[in-house]
């Protein structure tokens, strides 16, 4: 057995046998860089994502500017996607040392082997964030784990131990940032190629996938899931068929119940629309990465809040005629539910809302995610 691992160890290759001379510490060193950077952004603005997502968010996040969330989540998606082609070159830029032979001594054999499961628990986590990232912007679900929590969760892990890897490989780093050039053999392609060729795929990858949101290059977009618009100019997420509510939001007979403290009111869509409408451009900015502006008008949530005797600033449970679901049910917190500008959308574009845009009535208020603007909205609970 120990014999047949030995002979096995001997035919492996070993890291002088890959003799492409481009691949230089100067090169994993560069291309390591901006992988950090769009890590350290995506954790950043996925933290954010995480937080505004919560029903109780840590901190009360601010209604203003009203566009923050479709920004932070657009870099998010950016830095993501523009990481899958700097991940690949990094990787292939090392391998190699794959096939390092672990040292003879004890001691520097246990460090290596630790730094090689520190360098697999990186490795494997940043390529799961990246692909499950991936996956979620095509809104493709194989698995059956909350993809929001677990995405979370190996963000932290990934940061982790990325720091870990750059504490660790300090030395080796600043060595090849300030040590003396390594020249590529005559012929070979120039490592300024190499990075040029790596930022081109990903700035492709960045404006073909993630930049349906901009306003100007949406077109180039071409590998976006939601860059065909619907109506109004809102691409449709979920379908009121998809939901299952097709019967239920068309039934004459609808009404939206509000329930405050001690009291409760029954509204038709035509109670709604007598009351006092409000206007607002505010965008619909989803986790995918995708988002979309739009003209929306309908009744303040704040009459709403007064109308069952409430104080302004409570918060307000929202529940949707869909039946199970992450985004059947929202909460609107106090300073949120306040805002003149969160609104129970009757119309959208000056145009009766369409079943799929969430018909008769749904929530769309300022800096907050597309998961949270709830559609077909038919109960409201206020939480005094
Ligand atoms: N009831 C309900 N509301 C919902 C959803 C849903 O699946 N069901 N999807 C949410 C998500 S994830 C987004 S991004 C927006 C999209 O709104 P749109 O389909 O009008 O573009 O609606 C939100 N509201
Ligand atoms: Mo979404």
């Amino acid at each position: 057995m120990a014999d047949a691992l030995g002979r096995l160890v001997d035919r492996a290759p070993s890291p002088e046998d890959f003799t492409s001379s481009i691949r230089t510490r100067q090169l994993t060193a560069r291309v390591g860089a901006w992988l950090g950077v769009c890590f350290l952004v995506a954790f950043l603005t996925g933290v954010w994502s995480h937080v505004a997502q919560l029903p109780n968010p840590w901190v009360p996040l601010p209604t203003r500017p009203v566009w923050l969330y479709r920004v932070s989540q657009g870099v998010h998606v950016a830095a993501g996607t523009a990481a899958v082609p700097l991940l690949l070159v990094k990787l292939w830029s090392v391998f190699p040392q794959l096939f390092r032979r672990p040292p003879a001594a004890a001691r520097a054999r246990l460090l290596d082997a630790a730094e090689r499961v520190s360098i697999l628990v990186l490795v494997s986590s940043a390529s799961f964030q990246l692909v499950t990232g991936l996956a979620n912007s095509a809104q493709w679900y194989p698995w059956s784990f909350s993809f929001r929590s677990t995405h979370f969760a190996v963000g932290w892990v990934t940061t982790g131990s990325l720091l870990v890897h750059i504490a660790v490989k300090l030395p080796i780093i600043r060595d090849a940032w300030l040590g003396p050039e390594v020249v590529p053999e005559r012929g070979a392609i120039s490592r300024r190629s190499v990075l040029a060729a790596t930022w081109a795929a990903a700035g492709v990858a960045v404006v073909s996938s993630a930049a349906s949101g901009v306003p100007g290059i949406r077109h180039l977009s071409v590998l976006a899931t939601r860059s065909g618009t619907g109506p109004g100019g809102i691409p449709i997420n979920k379908s009121a068929a998809a939901a299952g509510v097709t019967a239920a939001a068309t039934d004459p007979t609808f009404t939206l119940t509000i329930v405050g403290p001690g009291t409760q009111r029954q509204l038709t869509r035509a109670d709604l629309e007598a009351m006092p409408q409000t206007t607002a451009t505010l965008p619909i900015a989803c986790v995918e990465g995708w988002s979309a502006t739009g003209t929306w008008s309908g009744v303040r949530i704040s009459e709403l809040v007064a109308l069952v005797n409430a104080p302004t600033g409570s918060a307000v449970l929202v529940e949707s005629l869909q039946r199970g679901g992450a985004s059947s049910r929202s909460r609107l917190p106090g300073n949120v539910a306040a805002d003149p500008q969160a609104i129970l959308a009757l119309t959208l574009a000056g145009r009766r809302l369409s079943l799929d845009h969430g018909y008769p009535c749904r929530i769309i208020a300022p800096n907050r995610p597309g998961a949270l603007q709830t559609k077909w909205v038919n109960r409201l609970e206020v939480q005094p």
